[in-house]
């Protein structure tokens, strides 16, 4: 038998595994500049373990040389989603944004599996590219809710804890706790248009705020310091009251004022010509 050169073999993994979580790092950022709602609540990944991999390996009868081709979660990358409606936004964009050819497809959110366990499944291949050239490593996806993510955690602990054999009655709380899952995500589904509308208004709340920051920073440099004193004075007066009208008033009146200087800034550049 041939000898497992394990950290060799694991390379693209990590390259995958690194480079696919920031792709969706960027994607979640690239909503967030958009002032847009952002259907990946949370990103993450990991290579498995060569124990891990062994067992189960074992457990699935893969002989070792062929894990690379038939164990599709040796580079495994999790998203977290905050509604069951986000998962099919999510599946979609893997599948337009993403350069990657989907090899199969899991649906275990309308097919809960038989343990309760509820979860999107896509399996890729993506193309790592290694010292050695281009290698298509397998990456396994699961796209899940916060809820189900909490439960397939709880339960994924039980399962190591009594070595792959729950009790009965552990066994049946974990189905009733799976359903009551499923209830808890139904009924959210039913306020994420308030839910996802507060949200946006808070982050266009904040980034309104972060521009007339800039903009009071910005004039510290060019205008009378006791005009700017004023100025910030009174966006902390209304930023205390919680007003957003009268702060978006604000920042268009700022925006005036900050115009008006630079309109004079010119002016003396021109004169100094
Ligand atoms: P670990 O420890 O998380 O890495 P198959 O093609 O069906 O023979 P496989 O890979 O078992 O092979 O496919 P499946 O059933 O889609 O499971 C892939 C992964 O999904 C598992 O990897 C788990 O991470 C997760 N999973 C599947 N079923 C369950 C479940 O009942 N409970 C929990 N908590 N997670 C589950 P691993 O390698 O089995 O586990």
């Amino acid at each position: 038998m041939e000898i497992h050169l394990w950290k060799e073999f694991l390379e693209p993994y990590e390259l995958t595994v690194r480079e696919l979580v920031t792709r969706f790092r960027q994607i979640k950022k690239g909503y967030r500049i958009r002032g847009e709602y952002c259907p990946i609540e949370d990103v993450s990944g990991r290579v498995k373990s060569v124990p891990s991999i062994l067992a189960k390996a074992q457990r699935k009868g893969i002989p070792i040389e062929r894990v690379g081709e038939e164990m599709n979660d040796i580079a495994g990358i999790r998203i977290i989603c905050q509604f069951v409606e986000d998962i099919p936004l999510v599946t979609a964009l893997i599948r337009d944004q993403l350069e990657m050819e989907i090899l199969d497809e899991r649906d275990y959110v309308t097919r809960m599996k038989d343990s309760g366990y509820r979860s999107y499944h896509m399996i890729a291949s993506y193309d790592a590219h290694t010292l050695d050239g281009i290698k298509k490593v397998r990456a396994e996806i699961q796209i899940r809710t916060l809820g189900m993510d909490f439960w397939a955690t709880i339960e994924h602990g039980l399962q190591y804890k009594y070595n792959f054999g729950i009790p009965e009655h552990i066994f049946d709380k974990l189905i009733s706790s799976a359903k009551a899952i499923e209830d808890l995500d139904g009924e959210l589904s039913a306020v994420r248009n308030d839910i996802m509308d507060a949200q946006n208004s808070m982050i266009m709340y904040n980034e309104m705020i972060s521009e007339i920051l800039s903009t009071i920073e910005n004039l510290y440099r060019i205008a009378n310091v006791r005009e700017v004193e004023k100025i910030q004075n009174e966006f902390y007066r209304i930023y205390e009251t919680g007003d957003t009208e009268q702060m978006r008033r604000f920042g268009r009146e700022l925006d005036m004022i900050a115009e008006g200087y630079r309109a004079q800034s010119v002016e003396t550049d021109e004169k100094k010509i």
